[in-house]
C-alpha cells in the first residue's frame, strides 16, 4: 500500500461501514519499528505529520500497511504545528514524526510551542544506533537533552522490546492531566531489532496520579467567598477547553450570573456574544475585561497559568481582589498571583464541587450593570473611512460573517493575530488556535492543515495571517495543494512585521529597523504558483467577492488582503503595565 492521502481518506470514510471500522488490522509485531507503529494503532492515532530520513526509516516503513495516515509536510516545524491544532480542534494527540539531528531540531519549535500552550503532541524522532551515540555520528543530536525543558517527558527507547509500550506511554501521558508534548527517541538499533512483543494498550505510569478532586474544605471556602462576593468575576483560561469543562464552566457562570472573561487560549468557552461575557483579558484584550479585572473583588480563575500578557505587572493584577484559582497543575497555584483559595483538581469537575457546595448566588447586580456599562464605554470599535486603505478589522468581521459558527480559525503572530481574535466572535471553544505561549510566527498555515484533518467536512478553515508570518511556513502550501485540504489563507499583509513597526513607532521613536518589507512576493500569484487559488484585495467593495469565491473553492486558497500599513493595534496595555491603564491610541502610551 502506498502511503494515503486525505483525499483516500474520504474515499474510504465514505465506502466504509461500522464493521470496515472494526475490521482495521493491526500491524504485527516484528521489530522495534512495528512495535512503535503498533502501540500508535492501540492508542487510536488516525493520522500522524511527518517528514522522512535516514535515522526514522525504519518507523516510516513500518507505517507502510498501517491504517494510520501520514502527511508529508514540507518542513518538521509545520509538522508539529499541524499536530499541534490536530490536537486543539479534536482533543486527541497530534502525532509528528522527524528524522534524527536537523529533523528533531527542526521540530523544536512546534514543541516548545506547544508546551506553552498545553498541547498534547507527541514527537517521534530517529536516532543514530546506540553504538554511534556519542561519537558526533552523522545527523546526530542530544534529542532528549535539547527538548528536556520544552516537554512534559521525554525518552530514550533503548529496547526494541519494550518501545512500543514506551510510545503507547508517551501518548498517553501528553493527554492526559495537564496536557504536554511528550517525546519518544528512537534508535536505529531499536526501531531495526527483532521482536515480537506485542505493547500492551497505552497508559500511563502508575506514579503519574493527577489530581481530580479538589479538597473538600478548600471547596467549602471557596464556596463561601463566591456567595458573598459583591464583584465575583469568571476568568476561564484554556485549561477549560482542555478539560472539555466550557459546558460546565457556562452553567455555572449563566447559574450564578457572575460576567466572564478569558484569555486568548479560553477564547470560545464562553460564547463572547453573550451578556456575561467580556471577552478576553490581557495586554490586546478589550477595556471592559481589563476593568473587570482590576475591580473584582473575587477572582475566581479556572484552568489558566496567569501568564505577563495577561496579567501586565503583577502587583497590579486584580488589586482588589481575592483569588480562587482552579488548576490540575500544583505547580501552577501561586506561581504568578498569589491564590487565596487554591483549588487542585479537574476544572469540570471541581466546578461541579463548587456548584454544590454553593447555597446562595452572590448578590451581584450592581456589578453587572457596571460591567454593561464598561462594554458601552470602552467599546471594541474602528474607523473605515473608504478614502483610507482597506483596514484589517473589517477584513475579520466579513470572514466572520461569511462563515458558520462552527469555522476554525488559525494565525500567525502579530498585529493581525490580535485583530481576528478581537473581531472575530467566537461562540465555542476548540475554534480559536493560535500561538499563544510562545508567540511563534508561522504557526498559522501547518495549524490550518493540522485543524483541517481534525475538523468535520462542513466546518470552514480559515488562516488569518500576517505576511511575515506567513512567509516563515510558506512551503506547507505545497502540502494543503497536494492533500486537496480545503483552507482559506486571508493575509493582512502591511508589507511589514508590524506589530514590530507599531513597537518602533510606540517606544523607538519610530525608527523602522529592520521592520519594513522593500520587497514582498505578490501572494496571489505564490498561490497559484503553488497550485492554490489567489486573489488580491485592496478596497472594500472588492471584500465580499473575494471571500465569497475563496471560501466557495474546495481546496487551498489564498486572499491577499493590502491593508493599511499604519493600522495599529489598540487597546494596548504596555509591557508590565496595569491592566486598567490600556491605551487606545498611541499618544496614550
Ligand atoms: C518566529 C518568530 N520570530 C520573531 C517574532 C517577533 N515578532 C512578533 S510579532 C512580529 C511581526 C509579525 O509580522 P506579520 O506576521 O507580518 O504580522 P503583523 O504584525 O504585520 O500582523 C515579529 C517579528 C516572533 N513572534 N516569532
Amino acid at each position: 500500500m502506498s502511503e494515503r492521502t486525505t483525499k483516500q481518506r474520504e474515499t474510504d470514510a465514505d465506502e466504509s461501514t461500522e464493521a470496515d471500522a472494526s475490521d482495521a488490522s493491526p500491524t504485527t509485531v516484528t521489530s522495534g519499528a512495528t512495535s512503535t507503529v503498533r502501540a500508535l494503532e492501540n492508542a487510536g492515532i488516525e493520522v500522524m505529520f511527518g517528514v522522512q530520513g535516514g535515522a526514522i526509516m525504519p518507523v516510516y516503513d513500518a507505517l507502510w500497511g498501517s491504517d494510520i495516515d501520514h502527511v508529508m509536510m514540507a518542513h518538521e516545524q509545520g509538522a508539529a504545528h499541524a499536530a499541534d491544532a490536530y490536537n486543539v480542534v479534536s482533543g486527541q494527540p497530534g502525532v509528528c514524526l522527524a528524522t534524527s539531528g536537523p529533523g528533531a531540531t527542526n521540530l523544536v519549535t512546534g514543541i516548545a510551542d506547544a508546551n506553552m500552550d498545553s498541547d498534547a503532541v507527541v514527537a517521534l524522532t530517529g536516532q543514530v544506533p546506540q553504538t554511534m551515540v556519542g561519537s558526533d555520528a552523522f545527523q546526530e543530536t542530544d534529542t532528549t537533552g535539547i527538548t528536556a525543558p520544552i516537554t512534559k517527558n521525554n525518552y530514550f527507547a533503548s529496547d526494541a522490546d519494550t518501545v512500543g509500550d514506551t510510545v503507547g506511554e508517551a501518548v498517553a501521558l501528553a493527554g492526559s492531566g495537564r496536557p504536554g508534548p511528550t517525546l519518544v527517541d528512537l534508535p536505529k538499533d531499536v526501531t531495526n531489532d527483532e521482536t515480537d512483543r506485542e505493547p500492551g494498550m497505552p497508559q500511563t505510569p502508575e506514579t503519574y496520579t493527577p489530581q481530580d478532586e479538589a479538597d473538600e474544605a478548600a471547596v467549602d471556602r471557596a464556596a463561601a467567598a463566591i456567595e458573598t462576593a459583591e464583584r465575583p468575576l469568571l476568568l476561564f483560561g484554556g485549561g477549560v477547553v482542555k478539560a472539555e469543562a466550557s459546558e460546565a464552566a457556562r452553567s455555572f457562570a449563566t447559574g450564578y450570573e457572575i460576567p466572564v472573561v478569558t484569555t486568548m487560549p479560553g477564547i470560545g468557552t464562553m460564547p463572547e456574544d453573550h451578556d456575561l461575557c467580556l471577552s478576553w483579558a490581557g495586554m490586546h484584550g478589550t477595556g471592559y475585561a481589563n476593568m473587570a479585572i482590576n475591580h473584582t473583588d473575587l477572582l475566581i480563575a479556572v484552568g489558566t497559568r496567569f501568564d505577563d500578557r495577561l496579567t501586565g505587572g503583577i502587583e497590579t493584577f486584580a488589586p482588589e481582589a481575592d483569588v480562587v484559582h482552579v488548576d490540575i497543575d500544583p505547580a501552577e497555584i501561586s506561581k504568578n498571583i498569589h491564590a487565596d483559595y487554591p483549588l487542585i483538581g479537574d476544572a469540570g469537575r471541581v466546578l461541579e464541587q463548587l456548584d454544590d457546595a454553593i447555597s446562595t448566588a452572590p448578590n451581584a447586580e450592581a456589578w453587572r450593570e457596571q460591567c454593561r456599562t464598561w462594554k458601552v464605554e470602552y467599546p471594541m470599535d474602528y474607523a473605515a473611512p473608504d478614502d483610507e486603505p482597506l483596514k484589517p478589522q473589517f477584513v475579520v468581521e466579513a470572514l466572520d460573517e461569511a462563515t458558520s459558527d462552527e469555522a476554525i480559525v488559525t494565525s500567525g503572530v502579530g498585529q493581525h493575530q490580535m485583530w481576528a481574535s478581537q473581531y472575530w466572535t467566537f461562540r465555542e471553544p476548540r475554534k480559536w488556535i493560535s500561538s499563544h505561549g510562545l508567540g511563534t510566527m508561522g504557526y498559522g498555515l501547518p495549524a490550518a492543515i493540522g485543524a483541517r484533518l481534525a475538523a468535520d467536512p462542513d466546518e470552514e478553515v480559515v488562516c488569518i495571517d500576517g505576511d511575515g508570518s506567513f512567509l516563515m511556513t510558506v512551503q506547507e502550501l505545497s502540502v494543503a495543494v497536494r492533500e486537496d485540504l480545503d483552507i482559506t489563507v486571508a493575509i493582512l499583509n502591511n508589507e511589514y512585521i508590524g506589530m514590530v513597526r507599531q513597537w518602533q513607532d510606540a517606544f523607538f521613536e519610530g525608527r523602522h529597523m529592520a521592520a519594513g518589507y522593500s520587497w514582498i512576493p505578490e501572494f496571489d500569484k505564490l498561490a497559484e504558483a503553488f497550485g492554490a487559488r489567489g486573489w488580491r484585495v485592496d478596497d472594500y467593495d472588492e471584500v465580499a467577492d473575494a471571500v465569497e469565491e475563496a471560501l466557495a473553492y474546495d481546496g487551498p486558497s489564498v486572499i491577499d488582503f493590502h491593508i493599511d500599513p499604519a493600522e495599529n493595534v489598540y487597546p494596548m496595555v504596555p509591557s508590565g503595565g496595569a491592566n486598567d491603564k490600556f491605551a487606545l491610541s498611541e499618544e496614550q502610551l
